[in-house]
């Protein structure tokens, strides 16, 4: 086992990842930038080092800065956590010839998933279901493109291959819009992602988000650790996120599973991964894969007993997985809130000192949060402070268990969108379960203030 790791990234992740280690007997090194230097988890680690000034592309995107964190204090490996670094196939590539391991899975990997293109194509080959459409780079020829949208059927949507996460993405309606669509969003996706490809898919009206949580190790073993339901989201902000989903049988995502365990054995995928799909009238589509861990990967470890992030560290240190597929179990519902610093209503950040932190606990009760009484949010990050996660044996214990963890909280000096998350925890849609992407969206314009 590594005895020390290097932990690239900030904020909760951070201090998780550095739980993560301390539990394992690892030595974690915190990297930080100068808006940073006051955070807890960088005065509980053994060793920190400083990177460079507050915005990001000077501290936690400035590869060599990190890469000679890593030197300087002799660490093994690097934990990229999420955003930042973490699905950049370049740096993984530059930590592994710089003689480190990197925490996560190969840059080949990182490469295919990173191109929707090579990713779709990978997961038709393994058996995964996606949603129909150009099985590959669209064509320069609009005759056609016209016939390939004519055969898949109206609305369509033109996907840039460089983008994902809801960028560089159009919907057509009908056939005189198309050319152009295609067009422009080649245009666009050459100047945001430096690549001009785009692909179309069948453009689906109501999908709910699920997602399976994967764990590979570098003996071709791979699990599925069920899903996740993130259909609670804004402008591709997930709000809320639980598992497993509400209304959809194990038997079908036991089905679904196999596939990306297929999937992951076949590309020799290792690490933590998630496989995400739409899922509409009883039916998954994969859309695209997540090479790292997620920030709701809590809600799978409250329902299955596993720690994600431990495992992480474990495999990419070469150990084989230490459960098999049978050995996973599925118990009781997980619900998921982000804490943001940020209005309620009107999302504005929200950045500042936080006068007053109280965390919430009790039975069922989890909080992934690096903040404390006198923190002062920095304005230069996402606006994410922390995550309430609860766990019941059924939804509705869940339920009222995030409601209590909600009503015990208090965060004074900045705002939160804690106030939301109470009113969504009483909705009658909401607590019947299983709506769809558009559903916070749609409540939000009805109850403007
Ligand atoms: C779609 C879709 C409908 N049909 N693809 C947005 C983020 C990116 N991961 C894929 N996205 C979508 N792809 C087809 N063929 C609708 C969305 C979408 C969405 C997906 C997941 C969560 C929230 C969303 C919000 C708007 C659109």
């Amino acid at each position: 086992m590594f005895k020390k790791i290097l932990v690239a990234n900030r904020g909760e992740i951070a201090l998780r990842i550095q739980r993560a280690c301390r539990e394992l007997g690892i030595r974690a090194v915190m990297v930080y930038s100068e808006a940073d230097r006051e955070a807890k988890y960088v005065k509980l680690a053994e060793e920190a080092v400083c990177i460079g000034p507050a915005p990001s592309p000077a501290s936690y995107l400035n590869m060599p800065a990190i890469i000679s964190a890593a030197e300087v204090t002799d660490a093994e490996a690097i934990h990229p956590g999420y955003g930042f670094l973490s699905e950049n196939a370049d740096f993984a590539e530059r930590v592994e010839k710089s003689g480190f391991q990197f925490i996560g899975p190969t840059p080949e990997s990182i490469r295919i998933m990173g191109d929707k293109v090579s990713a779709k194509q990978a997961m038709i080959k393994a058996g995964v279901p996606c949603v129909p459409g150009s099985e590959g780079e669209l064509p320069d020829n609009p005759v056609e493109v016209r016939r390939m949208a004519k055969a898949v059927g109206y609305p369509v949507i033109i996907k840039a291959a460089g983008g994902g996460g809801g960028r560089g993405m159009r919907v057509v309606h009908t056939e005189a819009a198309l050319i152009n669509a295609v067009q422009m969003t080649k245009a666009e996706a050459g100047a945001a992602f430096g690549n001009p490809a785009v692909y179309m898919e069948k453009f689906l009206q109501n999908p709910r988000h699920i997602e399976i949580q994967v764990l590979a190790d570098k003996h071709k073993n791979a699990v599925y650790l069920w899903e996740r339901d993130c259909s609670m989201q804004r402008r591709h902000q997930k709000v809320i996120e639980e598992a497993p989903a509400p209304g959809i049988t194990r038997k079908l995502v036991e089905k679904i599973g196999d596939r990306c365990v297929a999937a992951c054995k076949r590309i020799g995928y290792r690490g933590a991964g998630t496989f995400e799909f739409l899922y509409e009238n009883g039916e998954f589509y994969f859309i695209e894969m997540n090479t790292r861990v997620q920030v709701e990967h809590p809600v799978t470890e409250l329902i299955t007993g596993i720690d994600i992030v431990k495992t992480q560290i474990t495999v990419a240190a070469g150990e084989k997985l230490p459960f098999k597929q049978g050995d996973i179990q599925l118990r009781g519902h997980a619900i998921e809130c982000r804490v943001n610093a940020e209005d309620p209503y009107t999302f504005v950040p929200s950045p500042g000192r936080i006068t007053l932190w109280h965390a919430p606990g009790g039975p069922g009760v989890r909080v992934d949060s690096h903040v404390y009484n006198n923190y002062f949010v920095p304005p230069n990050y996402d606006s994410m402070i922390g995550k309430i996660i609860v766990h019941g044996d059924t939804r509705e214990q869940a339920l009222a268990r995030m409601r209590g963890a909600l009503a015990e909280t208090v965060v004074e000096g900045i705002n939160t969108n804690i106030p939301l998350h109470r009113e969504l925890m009483v909705d009658a849609r909401f607590m019947e379960g299983g709506t769809n992407i558009h559903y916070l969206e749609e409540w939000l314009a009805h109850h403007k203030r």
